[in-house]
Formats: C-alpha cells, structure tokens, sequence
C-alpha cells in the first residue's frame, strides 16, 4: 500500500486546527450535523475499474504514466483511493477487460484493501479476438439468433464471475439501435431484446439484481434500443423484481429533468443505482459536480426524500457507482475530486428542512420552497464532509495528501512511464 495510517495521520495533524475552526463554525449554525456525519461514513461509492486509467476520446488518447496495467493494480489503485477518503469502498468492474484469473485470490486482494465488488458490467459493444459473431449491428436486438444466443451467453458467463467474486448485481447497457431509418424494425428489436434479457434475468441467483442502463444516443445516433428511462422501466417491469432502472447521469437528452426522472423510479420501487458523472453536451462523463453541481444537489435531494419516505437503507438499496474517463486529468485524482462531489451534494441534501419543505409546497409558497433548498445547497459542507473522513481514519484533504506526498510518482517508479490501462 503506497501510504499507511501514519501518513495520514501526520497529515490531518497539520490540517487540523484549520479545521476545526471551519467545523465548530458549522456546529453553531446548523442543527442535525452529528446525524449527517453518521450517514456520511456509511456511504460509499464504488469506482469503475475502466475509470482508473486515462480514457482518451475518439480523436486521440494520451496515457498517463503508471496507470493499473491488470487487475490487481487495479484494486491496489481503488484500495488507494479508499485509504485516502474512505468512502470507496467498492469496485465495478467490466468483463472482458477485467477478467480475474484467480477468484478467491482477487477476492482476498481486495478484502485487504476492505473493497467488496460492486455491479459486474458486460460487453456486447465491441467485438472481442476471436469471437464468432459481430455485433456491428447489435447484439441482444441482433436479426439473426445465434449474435444474440452469444450475447446471452457473455452476459450469463459475467453473472458467473460475479458470484465467485460476492457481487450481487449485473449492470447491462446495449449499444444497441441504429444509425439511419429503415434500418431496424423497432418493434422485433425490442422484442428480442426483451427475449435476450429474459434468459439472463433467469440465470440471476435469488438476491441478485439487474440494472437496465439507457442512453438516448451514442454510438447509435437514429434510435437506441434502451434509449430512455421509458424503454428501461418497460424492461424492467416486464423482468420481474429483481430488474431495475440504472441512472447514467450523462445519458438524456439535454435539459432532460434527471431529479424528475429520479424521483418517479424511486416512487415506482424500480430505480436500481447511478451512474454518476456531469456533462455539458452530452455523454461527457466529466467529473461528478464539475459542470452542474447543483443538478447534483437536486438528484440528492430526491434520493433522500424518496429514500426516507419509504424506509430505505440510503447506504445500500441502491447501487452508487461513478462512471467517468479523462483524457487531461490524473485519474486517481479525478475520483478523489467526484466521491468529494457526491458526499458534499449528499450532505447538502441530508441539511434540507424537510419538514418546512412540505409546509412550504402545502402552502403554494413557491419563494420559501426556494429559499429551503438554496439555503441547503449554498452551506459550505465541507468541514461536514472532512469531519466524516477524519473520524473513519481518513484525510482530511485527500487531493492534498495525494500530491504532498508524490504518490502519482510513486506509482510511475513502480508500474513505469508508459502504461496503458486496459478498456476504453
Ligand atoms: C456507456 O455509455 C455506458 O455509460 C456504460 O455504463 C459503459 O459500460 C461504461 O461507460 C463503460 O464503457
Ligand atoms: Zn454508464
Ligand atoms: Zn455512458
Ligand atoms: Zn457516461
């Protein structure tokens, strides 16, 4: 592990004093921190595994150096990230490009770093070596049987792995659509898709669960087979209970009203988890909070609302996962920047006067409704969020520790200059 609990230590010492001034100064103005922090050390974020090296765009990709160049790094990056804020406690990975060779190995790796495996993604979207058949023209929609038989069959095989690792959910998102009209018949593509997750929904063990993400474009830009959180909650009723809708913050169209969409799946028992990143135009996956963080703040709000209003475990009924990739920033970095994003919104929401909220909306006061949330949103929380890491032995400035103390270099010395994760 490239930093231990003295380092952390010395660092919190140093940042100590700031701190508490900013958090006693909290305290005195704001009621209910103490129930706040507590919920803060529970949650936690998983990170993707294809988030931990620099993803490049269509027209170029510029590695970084000591990126995770298999699996296990990949979990010594995450179990970094964890040791640094503790709350990343999770990691997604992405069969084929995460393929464990060793299960019960990989599972003890990662209980070292006091990681469990979060959602396990497929990958019909690109044709592996080797493989039969090509999903050019999609995959679980694919008009000829044995395509779709194959992406069946990937999908049951990833749903294997999950079990050896102590997963308990399957994240699907299809490529699948079509660029130009005329070129699918939308009604037998839905039906075969609907067909294909069939058959893989009755390969889930008992406690599992399957999130059915959607994308309104990309890569095809006429129609996409789950291209919205219609077409996602039509699948996942017809399924059954234990498929979900999964959220990708990046995935409407714009201006769409996400904390709308949020609230209804929620209300509806069918919102499965979240794919959290920000976006100006599109499927940007830029850092979470970096573009709209009050948008943030608004999904949050309605999580917590929906959440309370039905008795949820905010921890772990649903699954929080980021979903992002660079081409200009330090990765590790990055992540550090959006679970910081996600908790400060968290915390945010957590502060709302629920109760004045309703009475407000009651009373079609529309300007107090305002005032209840901005006032929530414009607190500063982050002696909050720092106070949640300093008591579960974390750093009280992650970002900070993480350059002080050169840990990019660290790994650069180890894993070497010119490193190229594996995935996207
Ligand atoms: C693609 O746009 C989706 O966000 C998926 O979640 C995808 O599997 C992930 O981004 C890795 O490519
Ligand atoms: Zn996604
Ligand atoms: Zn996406
Ligand atoms: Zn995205």
């Amino acid at each position: 592990m490239l930093i231990d609990k003295n380092a952390i230590a010395s660092h919190n010492e140093k940042l100590l004093p700031q701190h508490e001034k900013g958090f006693a100064y909290l305290m005195g103005m704001q009621p209910g921190v103490e129930k706040v922090i507590r919920k803060l050390i529970d949650f936690q974020v998983a990170i993707p595994s294809w988030a931990l090296g620099t993803g490049g765009t269509r027209f170029g990709r510029f590695s970084g150096g000591g990126e995770p160049r298999n699996l296990e790094e990949k979990i010594s990056d995450v179990g970094l990230l964890h040791a640094l804020n503790r709350s990343s406690g999770a990691i997604s990975l992405h069969i084929p490009w995460d393929i464990p060779g060793d299960a019960a190995k990989t599972k003890a790796l990662a209980a070292q770093y006091d990681l469990r495996f979060d959602a396990v993604n497929s990958n019909t979207f690109q044709d592996q070596p080797g493989q039969k058949h090509s999903y050019k023209f999609g995959s679980l929609q694919h008009v000829d049987k044995a395509t779709r038989k194959q992406a069946i069959d990937h999908n049951i095989e990833v749903i294997r792995h999950g079990i050896e690792l102590g997963s308990k959910s399957l994240t699907v998102w299809l490529a699948d659509g079509s660029c130009f009209p005329g070129q699918l018949n939308f009604r037998k593509a839905f039906q075969n898709t609907l067909e294909g997750l069939q058959e893989i929904y009755a390969a889930l063990p008992p406690d599992w669960k399957v999130f059915v993400e959607y994308k309104a474009f990309e890569p095809n830009f006429y129609s996409m087979t789950v291209g919205d959180w219609g077409q996602s909650l039509l699948y996942a009723n017809k399924l059954g209970e234990k498929a979900y809708t999964l959220v990708d913050l990046g995935h409407h169209l714009p201006n769409a009203n996400i904390q709308q969409i949020v609230a209804l799946l929620l209300n509806e028992k069918k919102l499965g988890g979240f794919h959290f990143n920000d976006s100006k135009y599109g499927d940007d996956d830029l850092t979470v909070g970096s573009i709209d963080p009050y948008q943030l703040f608004l999904i949050f709000n309605e999580l917590v609302e929906g959440m309370d209003a039905r008795n949820m475990d905010h921890a772990n009924d649903l699954g929080w996962m980021i979903d992002a990739s660079h081409n200009v920033k330090d990765p590790l970095e990055d992540l550090l920047q959006s679970v910081e994003a996600i908790m400060i919104a968290y915390a945010q929401a957590l502060l709302v006067d629920t109760g004045s909220l309703q009475d407000a909306q009651q009373n079609n006061d529309v300007a107090r409704a305002q005032e209840i949330l901005q006032h929530a949103y414009r607190t500063d929380v982050r002696p909050i969020v720092a106070e949640a890491r300093l008591r579960s032995g974390a750093a009280l400035g992650p970002l900070q520790l993480f350059r002080e103390n050169k840990l990019r270099d660290a790994l650069v010395k180890e894993r070497g200059e010119r490193t190229v994760a594996t995935g996207l």
